[in-house]
């Protein structure tokens, strides 16, 4: 089974450590197309990692070399190094090719919502989970959007996580 997380990287990376924790889980499940949303060290590179100069060619900022200095690329990182169209149309072509999109959305994202409308059009399987605790209020495009079982939206506390996942996978294991 293919998966594909959603999570924020420029719409705030507070949330890391549930993402990790969310990609360890769905490794059980299947191939998790994107992974490196969950790195840790996907922050200086995808915040800062690329600006546009004025001929349209894509340069890397300081951070971003002294980022990519320290440590390796891992899969899925490379496409910093390409810029947003690149990113955009690869992760597009990672969401049509997945079984299920798992999102997590708390936090609010730009990418993640738009990755959401795609899944959708597209007729995909997805669950968002969303932490009340957060003190945030979801979305009503997100919330309403849950109407039948392809679209679910899941309220859970930090504790929960492993085993709200469990509980859809063998919901879903069937179909
Ligand atoms: C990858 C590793 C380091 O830097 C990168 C480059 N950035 C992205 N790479 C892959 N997917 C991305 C990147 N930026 C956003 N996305 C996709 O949009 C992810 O699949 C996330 O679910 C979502 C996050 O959107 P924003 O608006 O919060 O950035």
């Amino acid at each position: 089974m293919n998966i594909y997380f959603c999570g924020s990287i420029r719409g705030g990376r507070q949330d890391v450590n549930i993402y990790q924790r969310i990609v360890k889980k769905l490794q059980q499940y299947g191939k998790v197309l994107t992974e490196h949303v969950s790195y840790d060290s996907l922050s200086a590179k995808a915040l800062f990692g690329v600006r546009t100069t004025a001929n349209n060619h894509i340069a890397l900022t300081d951070d971003c070399r002294s980022a990519l200095n320290m440590h390796a690329l891992g899969p899925g990182e490379d496409a910093v190094l390409d810029g947003d169209k690149a990113i955009h149309d690869r992760d597009v072509e990672w969401l049509m090719m997945s079984d299920v999109i798992v999102a997590e959305v708390t936090q609010p994202s730009l990418g993640v919502g738009y990755e959401l409308g795609r899944a959708v059009a597209a007729n995909k399987r997805v669950f968002c989970l969303f932490r009340p605790s957060s003190g945030k209020v979801l979305s009503a495009m997100i919330r309403g959007a849950s109407t039948n079982s392809l679209f679910q939206v899941q309220d859970y506390t930090e504790d929960e996580v492993e085993s709200i996942l469990e509980k859809y996978f063998d919901s879903i294991k069937n179909l």
